[in-house]
Protein backbone atom coordinates (compact mmCIF):
# COMPACT_ATOMS: atom_id res chain seq x y z
CA UNK A 1 0.00 0.00 0.00
CA UNK A 2 2.61 2.23 0.79
CA UNK A 3 4.76 1.35 -1.75
CA UNK A 4 1.63 2.10 -4.31
CA UNK A 5 0.77 5.26 -3.70
CA UNK A 6 5.12 6.42 -3.38
CA UNK A 7 4.84 5.40 -7.19
CA UNK A 8 3.09 7.33 -8.60
CA UNK A 9 4.93 10.08 -7.75
CA UNK A 10 8.48 10.83 -9.30
CA UNK A 11 11.13 9.16 -6.92
CA UNK A 12 13.09 12.26 -7.16
CA UNK A 13 10.95 14.30 -5.84
CA UNK A 14 11.14 15.82 -2.98
CA UNK A 15 8.60 15.69 0.27
CA UNK A 16 7.40 18.37 2.08
CA UNK A 17 7.80 17.50 5.74
CA UNK A 18 4.83 19.53 7.31
CA UNK A 19 2.18 20.14 4.71
CA UNK A 20 -0.44 22.75 5.67
CA UNK A 21 -3.93 22.66 4.20
CA UNK A 22 -6.73 25.16 4.34
CA UNK A 23 -9.64 22.96 3.37
CA UNK A 24 -11.81 25.44 1.73
CA UNK A 25 -14.58 24.80 -0.60
CA UNK A 26 -17.41 22.73 1.57
CA UNK A 27 -20.39 25.24 1.22
CA UNK A 28 -19.52 25.70 -2.74
CA UNK A 29 -19.56 22.13 -2.78
CA UNK A 30 -23.00 21.66 -1.25
CA UNK A 31 -24.86 23.96 -2.57
CA UNK A 32 -23.66 23.08 -6.46
CA UNK A 33 -25.44 19.72 -4.85
CA UNK A 34 -28.81 22.11 -4.54
CA UNK A 35 -27.56 20.49 -0.38
CA UNK A 36 -27.37 22.57 3.09
CA UNK A 37 -23.69 23.63 4.06
CA UNK A 38 -23.31 21.22 6.65
CA UNK A 39 -23.30 18.29 4.13
CA UNK A 40 -20.37 19.69 2.83
CA UNK A 41 -18.52 19.76 6.23
CA UNK A 42 -19.88 16.28 6.82
CA UNK A 43 -18.36 15.19 3.12
CA UNK A 44 -15.26 17.20 3.97
CA UNK A 45 -14.39 15.67 6.59
CA UNK A 46 -14.93 11.87 5.59
CA UNK A 47 -12.03 13.39 3.03
CA UNK A 48 -10.15 14.23 5.96
CA UNK A 49 -9.49 10.49 6.69
CA UNK A 50 -8.39 9.68 2.42
CA UNK A 51 -6.28 12.37 2.50
CA UNK A 52 -4.53 11.68 6.39
CA UNK A 53 -3.96 8.48 5.21
CA UNK A 54 -2.28 9.07 1.46
CA UNK A 55 -0.12 11.73 3.15
CA UNK A 56 1.18 9.53 5.72
CA UNK A 57 2.03 6.57 3.00
CA UNK A 58 3.64 9.45 0.93
CA UNK A 59 6.17 10.12 3.96
CA UNK A 60 5.02 13.16 5.18
CA UNK A 61 6.05 14.24 8.54
CA UNK A 62 3.29 16.64 9.95
CA UNK A 63 -0.03 17.22 8.26
CA UNK A 64 -2.04 20.25 9.70
CA UNK A 65 -5.64 20.74 8.93
CA UNK A 66 -7.43 24.32 9.18
CA UNK A 67 -10.82 22.70 10.68
CA UNK A 68 -11.90 25.92 12.78
CA UNK A 69 -10.37 29.70 13.22
CA UNK A 70 -11.31 32.13 16.01
CA UNK A 71 -13.50 33.93 13.61
CA UNK A 72 -15.94 30.74 12.55
CA UNK A 73 -17.82 30.93 15.78
CA UNK A 74 -20.05 33.95 14.08
CA UNK A 75 -21.27 31.99 11.58
CA UNK A 76 -25.14 31.19 12.48
CA UNK A 77 -25.21 28.96 15.33
CA UNK A 78 -26.94 25.97 13.59
CA UNK A 79 -23.72 25.77 11.73
CA UNK A 80 -21.34 26.66 14.45
CA UNK A 81 -23.07 23.53 16.59
CA UNK A 82 -22.84 21.00 13.51
CA UNK A 83 -19.22 22.05 13.33
CA UNK A 84 -18.84 21.15 17.12
CA UNK A 85 -19.88 17.79 16.56
CA UNK A 86 -17.86 16.42 13.48
CA UNK A 87 -14.49 16.09 16.06
CA UNK A 88 -17.05 13.27 17.48
CA UNK A 89 -18.11 12.09 14.72
CA UNK A 90 -14.43 11.52 13.30
CA UNK A 91 -12.98 10.00 15.80
CA UNK A 92 -16.13 8.26 16.08
CA UNK A 93 -15.86 6.61 12.69
CA UNK A 94 -12.02 7.19 12.33
CA UNK A 95 -10.01 6.03 15.44
CA UNK A 96 -9.31 2.60 14.50
CA UNK A 97 -7.81 3.91 10.99
CA UNK A 98 -5.58 6.57 13.27
CA UNK A 99 -4.13 3.55 15.26
CA UNK A 100 -3.82 1.15 12.26
CA UNK A 101 -2.29 4.40 10.75
CA UNK A 102 0.25 4.54 13.74
CA UNK A 103 -0.89 8.29 13.56
CA UNK A 104 -0.36 10.47 16.11
CA UNK A 105 -2.80 13.49 16.75
CA UNK A 106 -2.12 16.64 18.31
CA UNK A 107 -4.35 19.95 18.16
CA UNK A 108 -3.50 23.39 17.91
CA UNK A 109 -5.56 26.06 19.16
CA UNK A 110 -7.61 27.45 21.74
CA UNK A 111 -8.94 24.63 22.98
CA UNK A 112 -9.87 26.04 26.96
CA UNK A 113 -13.67 27.49 25.56
CA UNK A 114 -14.69 24.51 23.17
CA UNK A 115 -18.14 22.98 24.46
CA UNK A 116 -17.23 20.15 26.94
CA UNK A 117 -17.70 17.11 24.89
CA UNK A 118 -16.18 18.18 21.87
CA UNK A 119 -12.37 18.72 23.81
CA UNK A 120 -13.11 15.60 26.00
CA UNK A 121 -13.07 14.02 22.53
CA UNK A 122 -10.56 15.86 21.50
CA UNK A 123 -7.72 15.43 24.31
CA UNK A 124 -9.31 11.65 24.36
CA UNK A 125 -7.67 11.17 20.94
CA UNK A 126 -4.60 12.95 22.08
CA UNK A 127 -3.97 11.06 24.67
CA UNK A 128 -5.18 7.25 22.88
CA UNK A 129 -2.29 8.20 19.83
CA UNK A 130 0.41 9.60 22.10
CA UNK A 131 2.46 6.84 21.92
CA UNK A 132 2.43 6.37 17.96
CA UNK A 133 5.32 7.52 16.26
CA UNK A 134 3.96 7.74 12.37
CA UNK A 135 3.00 11.01 11.17
CA UNK A 136 1.42 13.87 13.19
CA UNK A 137 -2.15 14.97 12.16
CA UNK A 138 -2.56 18.53 13.57
CA UNK A 139 -6.11 20.02 13.96
CA UNK A 140 -5.75 23.18 13.83
CA UNK A 141 -8.81 23.87 15.70
CA UNK A 142 -10.42 27.06 17.10
CA UNK A 143 -7.28 28.75 16.13
CA UNK A 144 -6.03 32.20 15.20
CA UNK A 145 -2.63 33.38 13.49
CA UNK A 146 -3.24 36.90 15.15
CA UNK A 147 -4.23 35.68 18.51
CA UNK A 148 -1.83 33.13 18.59
CA UNK A 149 0.86 35.92 18.40
CA UNK A 150 -1.03 38.29 20.75
CA UNK A 151 -1.03 35.14 23.46
CA UNK A 152 2.88 34.66 22.63
CA UNK A 153 3.24 38.69 23.54
CA UNK A 154 1.49 38.28 26.20
CA UNK A 155 3.54 35.21 27.60
CA UNK A 156 6.93 36.69 26.93
CA UNK A 157 5.45 40.57 28.48
CA UNK A 158 4.65 38.83 31.79
CA UNK A 159 8.15 36.48 31.81
CA UNK A 160 9.77 40.02 31.21
CA UNK A 161 7.67 41.25 33.97
CA UNK A 162 8.71 39.30 36.41
CA UNK A 163 12.34 38.47 35.74
CA UNK A 164 12.41 34.80 34.58
CA UNK A 165 13.42 36.45 30.56
CA UNK A 166 15.37 39.71 29.74
CA UNK A 167 13.58 41.80 27.08
CA UNK A 168 17.19 41.95 25.37
CA UNK A 169 16.91 37.91 24.78
CA UNK A 170 13.93 37.99 22.75
CA UNK A 171 14.89 36.55 19.56
CA UNK A 172 12.76 34.51 16.31
CA UNK A 173 14.01 30.99 18.72
CA UNK A 174 12.71 32.21 22.22
CA UNK A 175 9.41 33.94 20.35
CA UNK A 176 8.06 30.72 18.58
CA UNK A 177 8.85 28.68 21.70
CA UNK A 178 5.93 30.62 23.09
CA UNK A 179 3.42 29.88 19.84
CA UNK A 180 1.41 27.28 20.23
CA UNK A 181 3.21 25.18 17.50
CA UNK A 182 6.14 24.97 19.76
CA UNK A 183 4.96 21.83 20.36
CA UNK A 184 5.95 20.14 16.61
CA UNK A 185 9.36 21.13 17.43
CA UNK A 186 11.79 21.68 14.67
CA UNK A 187 8.87 20.48 12.66
CA UNK A 188 6.58 23.69 13.57
CA UNK A 189 6.66 25.41 10.24
CA UNK A 190 4.92 24.35 7.03
CA UNK A 191 7.08 23.35 3.99
CA UNK A 192 3.76 23.76 2.25
CA UNK A 193 1.04 25.24 2.38
CA UNK A 194 -2.26 24.06 0.35
CA UNK A 195 -5.58 26.05 0.41
CA UNK A 196 -7.98 24.13 -1.89
CA UNK A 197 -11.12 25.65 -4.09
CA UNK A 198 -8.82 28.78 -5.85
CA UNK A 199 -8.68 31.41 -2.98
CA UNK A 200 -5.29 32.57 -2.53
CA UNK A 201 -5.86 34.18 0.92
CA UNK A 202 -3.95 32.75 4.20
CA UNK A 203 -6.77 33.98 6.55
CA UNK A 204 -5.22 33.89 9.54
CA UNK A 205 -3.72 30.54 9.27
CA UNK A 206 0.09 29.85 10.64
CA UNK A 207 0.89 33.56 10.22
CA UNK A 208 4.26 33.29 11.83
CA UNK A 209 4.98 29.61 10.58
CA UNK A 210 4.45 29.70 6.90
CA UNK A 211 6.84 33.17 6.57
CA UNK A 212 9.13 30.85 4.40
CA UNK A 213 6.36 28.58 2.99
CA UNK A 214 5.63 27.58 -0.83
CA UNK A 215 2.27 28.31 -1.47
CA UNK A 216 0.05 26.31 -3.76
CA UNK A 217 -3.57 26.94 -4.24
CA UNK A 218 -5.41 24.49 -5.56
CA UNK A 219 -9.01 24.94 -8.04
CA UNK A 220 -10.44 21.54 -6.38
CA UNK A 221 -13.04 22.07 -3.60
CA UNK A 222 -12.07 20.17 -0.45
CA UNK A 223 -14.84 17.27 -0.90
CA UNK A 224 -13.52 16.62 -4.15
CA UNK A 225 -10.08 17.35 -3.47
CA UNK A 226 -8.04 13.42 -4.08
CA UNK A 227 -5.26 11.76 -3.77
CA UNK A 228 -4.24 12.96 -7.11
CA UNK A 229 -4.73 16.33 -6.07
CA UNK A 230 -1.81 15.84 -3.44
CA UNK A 231 0.45 13.91 -5.65
CA UNK A 232 0.09 17.32 -8.02
CA UNK A 233 0.20 19.38 -5.50
CA UNK A 234 3.97 18.20 -3.82
CA UNK A 235 4.92 17.87 -7.17
CA UNK A 236 4.21 21.40 -8.16
CA UNK A 237 6.45 21.83 -4.33
CA UNK A 238 9.34 20.11 -5.83
CA UNK A 239 9.34 22.00 -9.15
CA UNK A 240 9.84 25.44 -6.95
CA UNK A 241 13.10 26.66 -6.52
CA UNK A 242 13.21 27.36 -2.09
CA UNK A 243 15.86 29.70 -1.93
CA UNK A 244 14.53 30.49 1.67
CA UNK A 245 14.66 34.63 0.51
CA UNK A 246 18.68 34.14 -0.53
CA UNK A 247 20.02 34.40 -3.15
C1 LIG B 1 -14.38 19.95 9.99
C2 LIG B 1 -14.45 18.95 7.71
C3 LIG B 1 -13.23 19.31 6.91
C4 LIG B 1 -13.47 20.51 6.05
C5 LIG B 1 -13.51 21.80 6.81
C6 LIG B 1 -14.80 22.18 7.50
C7 LIG B 1 -15.58 21.05 8.12
C8 LIG B 1 -12.38 17.23 10.93
C9 LIG B 1 -12.42 17.94 12.10
C10 LIG B 1 -11.71 17.65 13.33
C11 LIG B 1 -11.31 18.67 14.16
C12 LIG B 1 -10.59 18.41 15.32
C13 LIG B 1 -10.29 17.13 15.62
C14 LIG B 1 -10.67 16.09 14.81
C15 LIG B 1 -11.38 16.34 13.66
C16 LIG B 1 -13.21 19.03 11.83
C17 LIG B 1 -14.31 21.00 12.14
C18 LIG B 1 -14.74 20.99 10.83
C19 LIG B 1 -14.70 22.11 13.03
F1 LIG B 1 -9.59 16.86 16.73
N1 LIG B 1 -13.10 17.84 10.00
N2 LIG B 1 -13.62 18.96 10.54
N3 LIG B 1 -13.55 20.04 12.65
N4 LIG B 1 -14.80 19.95 8.67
Amino acid sequence: MTEDIRKRLDPEASIPKHVAIIMDGNGRWAKRLGQPRIAGHKEGMNNVKTIATAASHLGVKVLSLYAFSTENWSRPSKEVNFLMRLPVDFFGTFMPDLIKENIKVLVTGFTDHLPDRTRKVVMKAVEDTKDNTGMILNFAFNYGGRAEIVHAAKELAIKAQDGSINPEDIDDELFSSQLLTSQLGELADPDLLIRTSGEERISNFMLWQLAYSEMVFDETLWPDYSVDNLIEDIQEFDRRDRRFGSV
